[in-house]
């Protein structure tokens, strides 16, 4: 029987895990994790800035890079990687995009099943006490600003993002994990599979007997665990994918 090509898994899967990183957002213009270091910033690095220590230290040093991050996402829209994604998700209702980013494109091309593994910008939350607070007006500028003030305890709001060293949300957790154990085909776009527990995704799904199919213009981890390879940029293979 002539091998399966990509379009077959994806027209015969009933579960689907759409699994993305930083390089699913980099046709839109989004900055990645490690590019998001220019001007004040780049002195600094992204492992280093994105810690609570490094929040402790200067609040208003790491406010102003998110805000600056959120900033550069409400700028650009969706690619036509999001949207193809979003169209899989339409044909099969049961489909899950588990993100490990902190922008809203997958949301804006219109997917609304998703788990957001690291948080998001556009979720603010209380240091303290953990009341959610209001996303405020953009900065006109970039540069350190001093995070606002809780309205419920006074204490400082901070970023509504996963920082490293602090765990994963428990129940984006346990549904992504749930979701990789059962699905019976897992895309894998833009991700160099290095952060953990997030790069776990994938090879729970390959375990549990799924066929996973890797978009990535580079080599990572996941090629030991990829049924199908498509080397090249999201935008442009996955639209050919879903038509
Ligand atoms: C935790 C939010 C424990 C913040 C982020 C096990 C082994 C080793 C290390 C660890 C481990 N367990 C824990 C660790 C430590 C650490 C970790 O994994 N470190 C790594 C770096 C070694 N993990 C943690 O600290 C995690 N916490 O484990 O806590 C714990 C448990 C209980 C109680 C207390 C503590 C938390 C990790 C979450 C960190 N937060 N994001 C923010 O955004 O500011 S991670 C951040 O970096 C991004 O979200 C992203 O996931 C990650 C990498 O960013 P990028 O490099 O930009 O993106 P990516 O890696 O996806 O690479 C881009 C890819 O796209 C490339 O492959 C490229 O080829 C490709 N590409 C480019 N263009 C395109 C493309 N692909 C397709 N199309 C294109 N056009
Ligand atoms: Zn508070």
């Amino acid at each position: 029987m002539p091998e399966r090509d990509a379009g077959d898994l994806l027209r015969d899967a009933e579960r689907i895990v759409v699994f993305t990183g930083a390089g699913m957002s980099a046709e839109s213009g989004v900055p990645t994790f490690r590019d998001a270091l220019t001007g004040l910033w780049q002195r600094f690095d992204a492992q280093a800035l994105a810690t609570p220590e490094a929040f402790e230290a200067d609040p208003a040093l790491v406010w102003g890079w998110y805000e600056w991050r959120r900033a550069e996402v409400e700028l650009v829209w969706p690619n036509a990687g999001h949207r193809a994604v979003a169209t899989i998700a339409a044909h099969t209702p049961d489909t899950l995009v588990i993100t490990q980013n902190v922008d809203d494109l997958h949301e804006r091309a219109g997917t609304t099943r998703i788990v957001h593994l690291h948080g998001s910008l556009f979720a603010p939350r209380c240091s303290a006490c953990g009341h959610a607070a209001a996303v405020s007006e953009l900065p006109a500028e970039g540069g350190r600003i001093p995070p606002p003030a809780c309205a419920d305890c006074g204490d400082d709001v901070r970023p509504g993002v996963v920082w490293f060293g602090e765990p994963l949300p428990a129940d984006a957790l346990s549904a992504a994990t749930e979701a990789a154990s059962d699905c019976d085909l897992l895309l894998t776009i833009g991700t160099s599979g290095l952060v953990h527990p997030a790069a776990e995704i994938p090879y729970m799904a390959a375990r549990a007997g799924a066929a996973v199919i890797q978009i990535n213009p580079e080599p990572t981890p996941i090629d030991s665990v990829a049924t199908i390879n498509l080397r090249g940029p999201a935008a442009q293979i996955l639209p050919d994918l879903v038509c």
